[in-house]
């Protein structure tokens, strides 16, 4: 079984590589828990829809240009894991941290933020109760974060961080917006168009 030493010697092993960052993982998704999957997978869905693609081993990178990582690391469970995975960010060619914890005690990402600093960390409170403490963070250790489960903010936030440096993810960020526009647009004309009771009948349908 992997052990929580083990996981840091991988981290602290994929640092020392020197890998070329064209191959290494561009966002890194860290979580407090697998609890925590089903609030955010709206990170995974966002990349996703950008065309970023899952990277599950390091030294094998997918096809796709842009990619993201993930992996449960507790803050209180596992904080040697935290350091390790905040400290070796840098160093395994991470540009962007997307990092999620619920309950009160939340601190994952603002630790991550200040372990990895300074790399931008998205925090992401899986709960209303936890966003005090995902935000909450004293002048000179900044965090930037979505709100209580908005975790495909943070997927596009984290995009719009790589796209000042990559021009094919702003393209793929104005085309996503595009296509937003383009549903308002066509759900207004239809709400006018068919009225209030013809809209319900063909959403009903
Ligand atoms: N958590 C895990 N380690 C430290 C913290 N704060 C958070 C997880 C999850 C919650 O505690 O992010 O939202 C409950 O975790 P679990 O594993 O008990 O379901």
């Amino acid at each position: 079984m992997t052990t929580v030493q083990d996981l840091i010697d991988r981290l602290e092993a994929e640092a020392a590589a020197d890998a070329d960052p064209e191959t290494t993982p561009d966002v890194g998704i860290i979580m407090g828990s697998d609890s925590d999957l089903p609030v955010m997978e709206g990170a995974y869905d966002a990349l996703d829809e950008l065309g970023f693609a899952e990277q599950t081993d390091f030294d094998d990178a997918p096809d796709a240009r842009f990619t993201y990582e993930s992996y449960v690391v507790s803050a209180h469970r596992t904080p040697e894991l935290m350091y390790a995975y905040g400290e070796t960010a840098a160093a395994r060619g991470l540009d962007i941290v997307i990092a999620g914890a619920g309950g009160k005690s939340a601190d994952l990402p603002n630790m991550t933020a200040s372990l990895a600093y300074p790399i931008p960390v998205i925090g992401v409170p899986v709960q209303e109760k936890s966003v005090d403490s995902v935000i909450g963070m004293p002048t000179g250790a900044p965090i930037v974060a979505v709100d209580a489960g908005k975790s495909f903010n943070a997927g596009l936030s984290a995009a719009q961080v790589l796209a000042r440096e990559h021009d094919t993810i702003k393209e793929r960020l104005i085309e996503y917006h595009e296509g937003l526009k383009g549903g308002v647009a066509a759900v207004s004309a239809d709400l006018h168009d068919l009225g209030i009771d013809g809209f319900r009948e063909r959403d009903e349908s």
